[in-house]
């Protein structure tokens, strides 16, 4: 899954795609690298980062998604605002990406009549000040028990199994160790009853282990990236696409063999 970024505050890369323009050729360059699936995002998830009204951030993503639509991938919109994801739908959206797990009646209104697929995500607290006190008992066992309650609900609103992707949430309200703990274990995080998706790249956890910027994190984010994939992920959201192929390709190689 490759992160089209529509935001003029993005961190990771300098909100190099905010005009329509340069996302859909951004996309169009992560497609030709190798992305399965886009994630098209246009409110900033930073710490601190203004709120997005969601006319403006439909006013966003809407003409990218628009100049998508037939790019022959799927596309996935990264929002909470059930307005934004009434929208994306109605354009041709095919899952939604929601880091606060579809925790609002109304987002579970706004998605369960399509046929859309979700992920749901884990976070503890609020964006602004999720990263000041993360704290866990058992923070394996609680994202765990998060993830199953959540997609329990969701199927009991009407959304089938078959829709539903699950996400521990990377930096979300984790320490670093948090997140290392949580990447390890990631099988036992998981279960096996829906497909997981992880999202590790340019992450301050890729950082805190390498003293890298994020403009330096692309070796840490590959191997992080490898990592999950060893446990099972099924959906790896990255920003460096080519990069993260070659690099599962030469780890298939090595784990299937190559044809004589
Ligand atoms: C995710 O994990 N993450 S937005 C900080 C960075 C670099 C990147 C400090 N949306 C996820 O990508 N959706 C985001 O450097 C997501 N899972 C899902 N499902 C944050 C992000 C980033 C943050």
């Amino acid at each position: 899954m490759g992160i089209v970024n529509v935001t003029p505050d993005s961190f990771s890369d300098g909100g190099a795609h905010f005009t329509p323009q340069a996302a859909v050729a951004h996309a169009y360059s992560l497609i030709e690298d190798g992305a399965d699936i886009l994630d098209i995002g246009g409110e900033s998830t930073r710490p601190g980062a203004a709120a997005v009204p969601a006319a403006d951030e439909l006013q966003r993503v809407l003409p990218v998604i628009e100049a998508l639509r037939d790019c022959g991938v799927p596309l996935s919109v990264d929002t909470c605002k059930p307005e934004v994801m009434r929208g994306v739908l109605r354009s041709g959206a095919d899952m939604i990406n929601d880091i606060r797990g579809f925790d609002s009646e109304l987002s579970v209104q706004a998605v369960v009549a399509s046929d859309c697929a979700l992920c749901l995500m884990h976070m503890q607290g609020e964006p602004r000040t999720m990263q000041q006190h993360p704290s866990y008992d058992d923070v394996v066992r609680e994202v765990h028990d998060y993830l199953s309650a959540g997609a329990r609900r969701l199927q009991e609103a009407g959304v089938s199994a078959d829709r539903i992707v699950l996400d521990p949430g990377f930096g979300f309200g984790k320490s670093v160790a948090h997140n290392y703990t949580l990447l390890r274990e990631l099988t036992a995080v998981m279960g096996s009853d829906f497909p997981c998706l992880v999202g590790v790249s340019r992450k301050s956890m890729i950082g805190a282990v390498t003293g890298r910027p994020a403009g330096q994190r692309l070796g840490g984010s590959v191997a992080a990236a490898l990592a999950a994939a060893a446990r099972g992920a099924h959906i790896l959201r990255v920003h460096d696409v080519a990069d993260t192929v070659s690099a599962l390709q030469v780890w298939a190689a090595v784990e299937q063999g190559v044809r004589a």
